[in-house]
């Protein structure tokens, strides 16, 4: 074996020990182990779907198909969004896993039916919307297995993007070359991928805009216009530029102005809507307007 691993030395045990620190940021928020480490219940709003979920990419993906939904006259989309603080465990609560035994957001109960589903897992979700609607997915066969096409690949490919480059370029807490080499060298052929396929499609899946594109903006879209990781120079993301066409295309649509607010604590107070219940939320329930009632 290398003599070179690191720490130097370091070789893997015959059998795995799990020490609380190791980690680094959000990996830190994870044990070896599923379930809940305590009880508390969810709360439960008016609309027909309860939205647990952050405004993290995966989180991102759900506000914007109900904003979608929403914007294009599908008034039974209405919504209550939920925060679930994930740096604060809320993911491993009783009511939580009860309907996501995986302890990740985004999760959706859908009470719209006879009898309320959970729905978890984003391209689920997105799937599962996109079907009782009618929306975002093309009815012929082959235009709707493109769609599923590229939802599936972000479903596959994003891990690499999100737990390989953006945690070992962003938050580990050593930066190793390794680690940092071989995933850049993934997420770059990924961009790849998708400036090859946004060359002649204004779409993921063609000329119409589709849940592929839901699923997929709010990672690759976010890494090209620089709001993940802090790393467009690092991979030269102008370079591909059809996905920088297509990702500044997406973010001027109303609706996904307003889904990038829904359940988002951090940034700009008045990009910030930590709940979402109503419509009007957007205008007055933002951080900044609650400052503003705050301090009057
Ligand atoms: N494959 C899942 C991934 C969900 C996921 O990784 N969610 C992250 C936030 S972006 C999370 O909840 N992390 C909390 C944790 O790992 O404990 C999906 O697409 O829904």
């Amino acid at each position: 074996m290398s003599n070179e691993n690191f720490p130097a030395g370091y070789e893997p045990a015959d059998v795995w020990v799990w020490e609380h620190s190791n980690g680094g940021e959000f990996a830190k928020i994870n044990r070896p182990l599923a379930g809940a480490t305590h009880e508390k219940q969810l709360p439960v709003g008016k609309h027909p779907f309860q939205l647990y979920s952050l405004a993290t990419p995966n989180g991102v993906k759900i506000t914007m198909m109900f904003e979608e939904l929403l914007a294009a006259g599908y008034s039974d989309a209405e919504y209550d969004a939920h925060l679930i603080r994930i740096n604060e465990g809320d993911q491993f609560g009783s009511g939580f896993v009860d309907i996501n035994p995986n302890s990740k957001i985004p999760a959706l109960i859908d009470k719209s039916g006879i009898e309320p589903v959970r729905v978890f897992e984003s391209g689920s979700i997105l799937l599962h919307l996109a079907e009782k609607f009618a929306a975002f997915i093309p009815s012929e066969s082959h235009k709707r297995v493109e769609v599923l096409n590229w939802l599936f690949w972000q479903m596959g490919s994003a891990p690499y993007l999100g737990g390989g480059f953006g945690h070992f370029y962003s938050y580990a807490p050593i930066k190793i070359q390794y680690c940092i080499d071989r995933f850049t060298m993934e997420v770059k052929r990924q961009l790849d991928v998708l400036n090859r396929q946004l060359e002649n499609n204004q779409f993921l899946a063609g000329d119409e805009y589709s849940i592929a594109d839901i699923a997929v903006w709010p990672w690759y879209g976010a890494l090209v216009m620089n709001t993940v990781y802090s790393a467009a120079e690092f991979l030269q993301a102008e370079s591909y530029e059809h996905v920088v066409r297509w990702a500044k295309e997406i973010k001027n649509r109303p609706a996904v102005k307003r889904a990038v607010m829904v359940n988002r604590v951090w940034g700009k107070p008045e990009g910030q809507l930590a709940e979402r219940h109503d419509a009007s939320d957007f205008e007055f329930m933002t951080r900044e307007k609650l400052s503003e009632i705050e301090k009057a």
